[in-house]
């Protein structure tokens, strides 16, 4: 099986379209994978939660099934993260596979076939990456594009992790056996507050296991196909980023 993490918020936009491509692409590409979608709908203020649950509603099927958590009021990306992991890890058996995405339709259904792909050819964990061969960017500012570059570089050369280059994309899939019992038994697996929790999960699952397999594989992102603005506060995440990585490198887990 195959569970998918999506948080979201006022993605009201997005959600039927990202929802619908789901349903169709994997049901063409993977007939025989079962897929559990978890849609953490983090106090939209929109209506995310009811276009969400009738998309799921039209889409059901024996191999196909989205569930809506629901946080009362707003609480950031990382506590949707934590609340879908945890959700996830509950009813994942040790040989299924967890992905994280965005909901806004820039991180497409189908590049799921390769990060699954490599977690069956034993990888622990597949990172969809900007910063590799064969990846490309398509909508998103250069500002934006620099950023993430920028973070990547310092982050490569202060706190390395074989195989990773993307640090900061959510577009990811874990082999359930690896993550369940970090994201189970610390409850602090999930410290961080904002969008440097994707960042932190990567540094936090490498530090409690040094041999744990990394592989990156490139993607197209689409953030043309993206409705609305980013939700993510430029200056907050820049700060947030840097005071975690000097934390990291100084040698603080907690
Ligand atoms: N649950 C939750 N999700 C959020 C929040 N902010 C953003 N998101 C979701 O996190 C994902 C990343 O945000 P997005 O706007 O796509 O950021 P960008 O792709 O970096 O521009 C999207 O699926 C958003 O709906 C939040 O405060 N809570
Ligand atoms: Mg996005």
């Amino acid at each position: 099986m195959i569970l998918v993490v999506i948080p979201a918020y006022n993605e009201e936009a997005n959600v039927a379209r990202l929802l619908g491509d789901l349903a169709e692409i994997l049901g063409e590409l993977m007939p025989a994978s079962r897929v559990l979608v978890a849609l953490v709908d983090d106090g939209s203020k929109d209506r995310t939660v009811a276009v969400a649950e009738g998309a799921a509603e039209r889409l059901r099927t024996a191999n196909f099934e989205c569930t809506t958590l629901r946080h009362p009021e707003n609480r950031g990306l990382a506590e949707a993260i934590k609340t879908g992991l945890l959700y996830a890890c509950d009813r994942a058996n040790p040989k299924d596979i967890i992905v994280t995405m965005d909901c806004d339709n820039s991180h497409t259904p189908g590049l799921m076939v390769q990060l699954t792909r490599r977690i069956f050819e034993g990888y622990d964990v597949a990172v969809a990456s900007r910063f590799i061969s064969g990846s490309r960017v398509v909508g998103l500012t250069l500002f934006r594009q620099a950023l993430s570059l920028g973070a990547a570089i310092l982050l490569k050369t202060l706190l390395p992790i074989p195989g990773i280059r993307d640090y900061t994309c959510g577009y990811r899939a874990y082999r359930a056996a690896v993550i369940q019992p970090i994201v189970r038994d610390n409850p602090r697996f999930i410290s961080e507050t904002g969008f440097s929790v994707m960042l932190d999960i990567l540094l936090k699952l490498h530090h409690h296991d040094r041999h744990l397999a990394f592989v990156e594989v490139p993607i197209l992102l689409r953030y043309d196909w993206k409705k609305g603005a980013s939700k993510m506060a430029v200056g907050r995440t820049i700060r947030q980023t840097l005071r975690l990585l000097a934390r990291r490198r100084l040698g603080y887990w907690d």
